[in-house]
This record gives structure tokens, sequence and C-alpha cells, in this order.
């Protein structure tokens, strides 16, 4: 298999962050990693679209040359293919949870805070718009707040003891903000404190570049 990413996007970034958490839990993938780069366009060019007409990353190419376009659909492909050391856990509940609070990260924080770094200081080059910059930062001290809740038993990591695609995807959109120098984590010591352990992981030090 071969997975299309470009480092630093959140996206492609979640996606590399689960493949190399399975990989240190003893997970043989054998995924080549291939860098389409979006600053040069390249994943506009016919050569991406014609594995992605939407042309956007990460994109995995399976076996039999077909592909997989949706970061959340990758993962849980992987899940279902290679259950040993799964990030989402065993059973039926567990599994939902771990859904869940995916699908709240990415949807009321990971996607907001990409909206918020284009606002801020475009790495696409998009004008800034303080209005919008901070509108989207008021929008997410509620679910950052749900976090900071959550963490209060102690718990090292997102999902429990064993990481999970919701520290994935909660660290692929924290390196975004650190790319322009932003923190939104603010005064929630249970949230910042659960960033710098996420870093400290093996897996992050292998795929964080910021
Ligand atoms: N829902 C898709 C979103 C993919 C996405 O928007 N990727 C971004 C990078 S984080 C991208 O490729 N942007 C380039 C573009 O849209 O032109 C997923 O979860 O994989």
């Amino acid at each position: 298999m071969k997975l299309y990413m470009v480092p630093l996007a959140p996206n492609p970034t979640k996606v590399m962050l689960y493949i190399a958490e399975r990989e240190a839990l003893g997970t043989s993938f054998g995924i080549e990693q291939i860098v389409v780069n979006t600053l040069k366009g390249r994943h506009r060019e016919p050569e991406h679209l014609a594995r992605n007409p939407f042309g956007t990353l990460p994109v995995l190419e399976l076996d039999d040359g077909s592909y997989l376009i949706e970061s959340l659909a990758i993962m849980e492909y992987l899940e279902e293919r290679f259950p040993n050391g799964s990030l989402m856990g065993t059973d039926a509940l567990e599994r939902a949870r771990a859904r869940d609070l995916e699908r709240v990260v990415e949807l009321r924080i990971a996607m907001p805070m990409g909206g918020y770094v284009h606002a801020k200081k475009s790495p696409l080059g998009l004008p800034p718009d303080p209005v919008l910059a901070q509108s989207i930062e008021d929008k997410l001290q509620l679910p950052l707040n749900h976090l900071e809740s959550m963490l209060a038993d102690g718990r090292p990591l997102l999902m429990g003891e064993r990481p999970s695609i919701a520290d994935c995807t909660l660290q692929a959109a924290l390196q975004f903000l650190r790319f322009i120098q932003a923190d939104l984590i603010g005064d929630r010591p249970r949230l910042r404190a659960w960033d710098e352990r996420y870093r400290e992981r093996p897996a992050a030090k292998a795929v964080l570049k910021w």
C-alpha cells in the first residue's frame, strides 16, 4: 500500500500518527509514504486527481490499485484489516466511544483550527481575516473545555492508557497551530499536559516536525 501525504497538513498527519502508533505497537503495515507537495500545487495535477478527484490528502492506495480518500476511512480500514494493536478498542462500545471522541475532536476542534490557521496566517497565502479568526477562537472554547473536563480523571491519553484515533486527530490539529506560532490551549493545564505528554511519544517524535 502507498500513503500519499504531506507533512504538516492535519488530515495526512493524523493518519501518519496513526500508522506510527500502530507500528510502535508491533503492526507492520508495509505502507510506503509518498509526499505530494501541496505548496507546489501537485495535488491539483492530473496525476493526483486521478487518485482523488477532490485533490485532497491523504490518499491510501490499496494493493489492488484502488484508493481510499478520507482519513477516517483509511484509519478504519487499517483497523479492520490489522486488528491486533487497535487504536479504537476491541468491542462495539469501545470502538463507538473512540469514533465518537474522534468525531468531536475532528468536527468541533480540528476543522475549526484549520480555518483559524488560514484566517490568521495561511500557509497557502490566503488573506488574513481577523474577525473570522476571533469567531472561530470563541467557538473553540466549549469543545476545548470538554476535553479539559474529560482529562480530570487523570487519564494520560484521551481515551485512557492507550493511544486512540482521537489523540492522533487532536495532535495533528495542534501541530498546524504551532506552525504559525499559535496556541489556543489557553488556561487548561490538563490539556496542556496531555499535549506535552503526547509529543514525547516515539510515534509523535517520528512524525511531528513542528
Ligand atoms: N475529509 C478529508 C479532508 C482532506 C483534506 O481537506 N485535506 C487537506 C489537507 S489537511 C487538503 O488536501 N487540502 C488541499 C485542498 O483542499 O486543496 C479527510 O478527512 O481526509
